[in-house]
């Protein structure tokens, strides 16, 4: 009997066992990155934010409809701001896995009000909490996952250019993500000598759950049509791409790093003289 090519075909993430945190729903760019990973062969352990009522556990349901029919070693809750919840899906993780090889952290949240700004006017506990979820919730992931990654590791967050400059509109998750960029040296310094590398994604803006929440979304993405240096905005599979390129070996001499993927728009200081921005 012959053997077929995909027989042969080697995933570039054959034998890599991980952990996604931040699939809401099939929309997610966690899910988008997930799907990604499965086809080049990992295996994958999953958490979803704690379902209220636990007689209709509709978040539970919607994470497990996309990650059981893809093999999900396990799929657990996981509320980011609660250290026991860590605790748990590390435990699980060393369990199911013995090691790990990677981790997405795929996770932002600021309460409404306050992501509507002004942010002079922010709230002290929305600060508060905005930052600790998007930003702290990193700093718990890595010390956990560090102590499962002896022999080497890649971890990933998803940022956004409005920690760098400011994006009208983006407000307090700016804050956070110069706190979650600046967050991804510090920690890459930290875990650099034992090979484990952390590295940033800075996505342009894809329709999500968590972006329906930022003002004027539909303007910016018509923006990125106009102003990117390839004229026209970044797909989910792009993201998930990159995604695979930074948790895979093809990317060994990679840490610290905010990896733009957005179209080129980050580099641009004026329009090209092309771009049509009233229409
Ligand atoms: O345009 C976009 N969508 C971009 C998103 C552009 C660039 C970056 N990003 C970032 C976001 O800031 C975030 O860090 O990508 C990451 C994922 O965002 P997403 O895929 O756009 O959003 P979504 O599908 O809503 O996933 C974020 C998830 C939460 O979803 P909801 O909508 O239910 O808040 O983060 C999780 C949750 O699953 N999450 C938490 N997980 C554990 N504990 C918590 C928490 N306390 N809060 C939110």
């Amino acid at each position: 009997m012959g053997i077929g090519k995909g027989d042969l075909a080697m995933g570039l993430m054959d034998g890599k066992k991980g952990l996604v945190f931040g699939i809401a729903n099939d929309h997610s760019i966690a899910w988008a990155i997930t799907e990604r990973l499965h086809q080049e062969g990992a295996v994958m352990g999953f958490t979803h934010l704690p379902d209220r009522d636990p007689a209709s556990p509709k978040m539970e349901r919607r994470v497990r409809k996309l990650v059981d029919p893809i093999g999900a070693k396990f799929v657990k809750p996981c509320n980011v701001q609660v250290d026991e919840d860590l605790d748990r899906i590390f435990e699980a993780a060393k369990e199911t896995f013995g090691e790990l090889d990677f981790v997405v952290h795929s996770i932002a949240y600021a309460p409404i009000d306050d992501l509507k700004g002004p942010v002079h006017k922010c709230s002290r506990a929305g600060f508060l909490q905005s930052m600790e979820i998007s930003v702290y919730s990193l700093l718990g992931v890595c010390t956990r996952a560090q102590a499962l990654m002896p022999n080497g590791g890649s971890i990933i967050t998803l940022s956004y250019l409005g920690g760098e400059k400011v994006i009208p509109g983006y407000n307090v998750m700016g804050l956070c993500k110069s706190a979650l960029e600046s967050a991804t040296e510090y920690v890459a310094h930290e875990l650099g000598r034992q090979q484990v590398r952390v590295n940033a994604l800075s996505a342009g803006p894809i329709r999500t759950l968590s972006s329906s929440a930022v003002k004027d979304f539909d303007s910016m993405l018509k923006i990125y049509d106009a102003m990117a240096p390839l004229r026209r905005n970044v797909t989910m599979e792009e993201v998930a791409k990159s995604a695979l390129y930074l948790l895979s070996d093809l990317s060994t001499g990679v840490t610290g790093e905010t990896l733009h993927v957005d179209s080129g728009y980050h580099i641009m200081g004026a329009p090209p003289a092309d771009a049509k921005l009233d229409e």
